[in-house]
């Protein structure tokens, strides 16, 4: 079962789709390993996947940033660059948006996320850097704008052409990924066969897929995913908005689906992910009575800045009935998830601890 725009299959149980994208339903996680499996990992698509060819493909670096003309790669020339492999999650800036309407009350536009827009794996590529390098980059650059070869978005009637969203030049030539391979394999049609961009930590559209040409400036560069979307609005922001978005928060979430009935009486595992951009997850602490009490669950991988840490912790439910799972973690450079999430319009960067509702029978 594929859903209209995306090529792979997403069986139910795996994925809830809604429209052109497919969010992991959370309980898909347990089981799996540090990195999630292609084939289980949510897609986000403005339209539809393209299929495109690897021998036709080409990339183009072109603007007022560069020394001299336009330069191309070929999909050849590209894999004959020095490569670089790095695992980073990739997640989109409206993870979670759900709980603003339903944990907080406050109505967001957009795919209505629960936990499942993010997926850890590992990606081979070249580093933009030496991509930019080669086509000339000149001092004077100041923005790096990478263009996907989908179909133009069109949102209420109006055109913004094919997704594309410029990065400062500094974050360009600091840790960015043109990727050809998505855990050892070819990248899937669906995650941008057959290159996309990786930015590690930042919010997935910052992660272009199907790249097709890439626009290096010596003027800033915008695009409607960086003054239309992708920023703050709200009361809390400024009329024109926060800046554009760059790196995601922190996040936890249970490998349990909402509604799961634990039995009465007996020790149950619970198992869980937390992850933040900023640094790496060092503590996550669980409460299984709706936040009252807390304990350290116990982590079980190392640490890692652009990974998750999965974590477990006991439980021997005694009450039947409805209850509350929730966890909370607390990364190395001390950001915590609150109680609640600042709003903005467009519901993105969730950041609070979430209730996971289930019950015990
Ligand atoms: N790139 C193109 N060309 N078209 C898209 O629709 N969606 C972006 C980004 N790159 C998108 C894109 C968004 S919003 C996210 S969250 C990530 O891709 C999702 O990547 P995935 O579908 O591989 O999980
Ligand atoms: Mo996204």
């Amino acid at each position: 079962v594929s859903a209209p725009g995306i090529v792979k299959p997403l069986p139910p149980g795996l994925f809830t789709v809604r429209g052109t994208n497919a969010e992991t339903d959370v309980a898909a996680f347990a089981g799996t390993g540090r990195l999630t499996p292609a084939d289980r990992f949510f897609v986000r698509n403005h339209t539809s996947t393209p299929r495109l060819g690897e021998s036709q493909w080409k990339l183009t670096v072109w603007g007022s940033g560069l020394r001299g003309g336009p330069v191309e790669f070929t999909y050849g020339q590209l894999r004959s660059l020095p490569s670089v492999t790095r695992t980073a999650f990739l997640e989109c800036a409206g993870n979670g948006r759900a709980y603003y309407d339903s944990q907080q009350g406050q109505p967001v536009t957009g795919t209505p996320w629960t936990l499942g827009a993010i997926g850890v794996a590992r990606w081979r590529g070249v580093r933009l850097a030496d991509v930019l390098r080669r086509a000339g980059i000149d001092d004077r650059a100041v923005d790096v704008m990478p263009r996907g070869l989908d179909d133009e978005f069109v949102a209420g009637g109006v055109g913004m052409g094919r997704p594309r969203r410029p990065m400062p030049v500094a974050k360009a030539m600091d840790d960015v990924i043109l990727a050809y391979e998505m855990n050892g394999e070819p990248l899937p049609y669906d995650h941008g066969f057959p290159v996309r961009v990786v930015a590690p930590s930042w919010v997935g559209i910052a992660s272009i897929k199907w790249l097709g040409d890439i626009e290096v400036s010596a003027t800033p560069l915008s695009s409607p995913w960086t003054t239309r979307y992708y920023r703050l609005f709200g009361d809390a922001y400024p009329p024109e908005g926060s800046a554009p978005l760059t790196r995601q928060t922190i996040k936890s979430l249970f490998e349990c689906a909402p509604g799961t009935a634990f039995e009465a009486g007996r020790i149950h595992r619970l198992t869980g992910r937390s992850w933040s951009a900023a640094a790496a997850v060092r503590r996550v602490e669980v409460s299984t009575d709706g936040g009252a009490h807390w304990r350290p669950a116990k982590l079980r991988d190392t640490l890692h800045r652009d990974s998750w840490v999965r974590w477990s912790a006991d439980w021997r439910p005694r009450r039947e009935g409805p209850a509350e799972l929730l966890a909370r973690a607390t990364d190395a450079a001390g950001n915590t998830q609150p109680v609640t999430s600042v709003h903005n319009a467009q519901g993105y960067l969730f950041d609070a601890v979430v209730r996971h509702r289930v019950t015990v029978r």
